[in-house]
């Protein structure tokens, strides 16, 4: 059993993305199962603001954002890394693409209204009704989330067929074995066609879809449940690991011990504060003091956030 606790729902496809790339690693790891939508107290109780899902816990490390907890994930179990150094600039390009672009247009998508007709989550009015406010709150301030099914589905026709076409010729869209970008696009297909009123789409896409099945064939690795205080209490009684460090790139007018707001650019703008440890080109660290977790690094992407001074 590894240290690795995914906080994720089912039902998410940025989760899938990370299970799908456990199970390529074989790895055994704990879960907590979050809600669907706010509150997350346990969630918040270690991330101090931020709200997307998943969620990686290690011990009082909490990584934030699939870009990074991928990236996490390779650097702990390196065999079979799924990055690639003389692809690194170009996956980069184009997995941030896939997680941003692709994944708002596999949004419209696999909400347009012949989806959620079958859709358990949408049958029931009360839960629709609160989903849809609690995705309102998460996209307040941004126009990154929406995109019109009209616009979308063009868009989404033509990269699946350009998907189809490229592994007709190699069984990953990294070759021979799978890169990121396997990953990163997988989620957003699976977020379609898992759906039974789109499913039958992807016939026009045999290549995709025998793709899809050896991506799914990876598993999700070894899974053991936990409930979300027990992981607050993990990381109570866990030491920070990651020291505070004057790094090669620290952001004007920053520097370690900074009181900062950490935040996405795209949406979900609830800023998580702390004091900042490292603010690397990759990698911005912030330390924080909560009253159940204790002390607790959070660790976010570079790409994607913005670090502001708290005000
Ligand atoms: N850039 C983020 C995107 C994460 C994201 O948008 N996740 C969706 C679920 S798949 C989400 O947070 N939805 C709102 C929620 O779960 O509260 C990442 O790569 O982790």
């Amino acid at each position: 059993m590894t240290d690795l606790i995914l906080h994720q729902y089912a039902a998410s496809p940025f989760s899938e993305k990370v299970r799908c790339l456990l199970g390529y690693k074989q790895l055994s790891y704990r879960t907590v199962e979050i809600p669907i939508i706010m509150p997350k107290p346990d969630l918040m109780a270690l991330t101090g603001g931020y709200r997307k899902t998943p969620v990686l816990q290690i011990g009082a490390e909490i990584y934030c954002d699939t870009a990074l907890i991928c990236r996490v994930i390779d650097r702990l179990y390196p065999a079979n890394s799924v990055y690639p150094l003389e692809q690194a600039a170009a996956l980069g390009a184009a997995v941030h693409w896939t997680d941003t672009f692709l994944f708002k247009v596999s949004v419209a998508v696999a909400f347009q209204p012949k989806a959620l007709a079958g859709s358990d989550l949408f049958s029931d009015q009360a839960a629709a009704a609160a989903f849809m406010a609690d995705r309102a709150e998460l996209s307040k301030g941004s126009t990154e989330l929406g995109i019109d099914l009209k616009i979308a589905v063009p868009y989404w026709t033509m990269h699946m067929q350009r998907l189809d076409a490229q592994l007709s010729t190699a069984d990953f869209l990294g070759g021979d074995k799978p890169n990121v970008l396997d990953f990163s696009t997988y989620h957003c297909c699976w977020f379609v066609y898992k759906n039974e009123a789109l499913k039958p789409e992807l016939e026009q896409f045999p290549a995709l879809a025998q793709w899809m099945l050896r991506i799914a064939g990876f598993g999700h690795g070894e899974i053991v449940s936990i409930n979300g205080e027990e992981a607050v209490a993990i990381a109570r009684d866990s030491d920070i690991a990651t020291a505070p460090k004057a790094t090669d790139f620290v952001d004007e007018q920053l520097s370690v011990g900074t009181s900062v707001d950490v935040m996405p650019i795209d949406y979900g703008f609830q800023p998580t504060q702390g004091e900042l440890l490292l603010a690397s080109t990759e990698e911005i660290v912030i330390k924080r003091v909560d009253e159940r977790a204790g002390n607790v690094a959070v660790h976010f992407p570079r790409l994607g956030f913005q670090v502001n001074a708290s005000q």
